[in-house]
């Protein structure tokens, strides 16, 4: 396939790049498709967010019960100054941001420091989530250059144009979406596109008591299990399915001995999906589950295997006073 990247957007101190069309419209319909018909049936995660699915995320951050965005930008108001001293100077490159609020932080520390001229690069696998960022950075911070990318940062992490020594944001603890060995072959990867000095910060969210975590999960108003389902309206328009959300319940539980959330959909009656994609319907018992997210919670130790793992040196972790979350800032030497 020979796609011509798309510059879609290109004024004063802002360009975006559409790298999504070098990933096949077939490559997405055979992932989802294989997904959904292996004899445990799920859906990859990143397929919530559709414009919807960010909304309701979006939401979610701001629920209550949901902990971790709050916990994890505390944090980041206590070290923002620290950090942009010392690399304020660095192309500041974010893998999945979805919305502007973190990096914002680092900015207005920036700000706050007269720093003139910061280089943010974010690449961000919703077109919609860029285009938002860049329009409400530039109004806020005229600091701020951007070079955004819509991408996926498992497959397309060597696209960035960085000019500079790097300092690399993977906030969010969005690192716990993947299964442990995918995360650490994702950050193994990103350690080897590093270059001496370039610093790493990424986002964890840690074991705690087993009521908070279950609901942050399982909010009382219902935002996650509607972020859940979802994942069915985003699927019926990449693959023209008739999956009915109505059909399912959401699930989300603790699994202590794989150390995450797991969420699930649950069919509350038998039913049958068509698709032009399917070589047959596919057709679901009651009590059958699609596996739709894992978000994986770690320890200290966790975070010592990812030094082992990527070769990349420790420099700090930041955590709040419960330690529910931490940011750890790591260094390629
Ligand atoms: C994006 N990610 C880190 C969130 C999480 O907590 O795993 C997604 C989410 N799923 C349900 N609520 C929030």
């Amino acid at each position: 396939m020979n796609f011509i990247s798309q510059e879609i957007i290109r004024k004063s101190r802002v360009s975006i790049t559409n790298q999504l069309q070098e990933i096949g419209p077939g490559e997405v319909i055979e992932e989802i498709v294989a997904a959904l018909q292996s004899t445990r049936r799920s859906i990859p995660s990143k397929y919530f967010y559709n414009g919807t699915g960010s909304l309701l995320f979006e939401e979610i951050t701001r629920l209550e019960e949901y902990y971790p965005t709050r916990t994890e930008k505390a944090i980041l108001r206590q070290i923002a100054p620290g950090l942009m001293k010392q690399f304020g100077t660095y192309d500041i490159i974010e893998l999945g941001p979805g919305d502007h609020s973190k990096i914002s932080i680092l900015l207005q520390a920036a700000t706050g420091m007269n720093m003139k001229s910061v280089r943010y690069l974010p690449l961000d696998i919703s077109q919609q989530a860029i285009n938002n960022s860049a329009e409400n950075l530039v109004k806020a911070f005229s600091c701020v250059e951007i070079e955004g990318y819509a991408a996926d940062f498992t497959s397309q992490l060597d696209l960035i144009r960085r000019e500079k020594p790097a300092m690399i944001c993977f906030f969010g603890s969005t690192i716990g979406n993947f299964d442990w060995d995918v995360s650490l072959e994702l950050l193994q990867n990103l350690s080897n596109q590093m270059k001496k000095g370039d610093i790493f910060l990424l986002g964890m969210d840690m074991i705690k008591p087993l009521r908070v975590l279950h609901s942050a999960y399982n909010d009382a108003r219902g935002v996650t299990a509607a972020f859940n389902k979802n994942i069915l309206n985003s699927v019926n328009n990449l693959i023209q399915s008739d999956f009915n959300t109505g059909e399912f319940d959401h699930l989300a539980f603790f699994n202590k001995e794989k150390s995450r959330i797991e969420m699930h959909l649950v069919a509350k009656n038998d039913l049958t999906v068509h698709s032009p994609c399917f070589k047959e319907d596919l057709i679901m018992m009651q009590g059958e589950s699609i596996h739709t997210e894992n978000s994986h919670k770690y320890s200290t130790e966790h975070i010592r295997e990812i030094t082992g793992a990527t070769g990349l040196q420790l420099n700090h972790t930041h955590t709040d006073g419960r330690e529910w979350f931490s940011v750890t800032e790591f260094q390629k030497s």
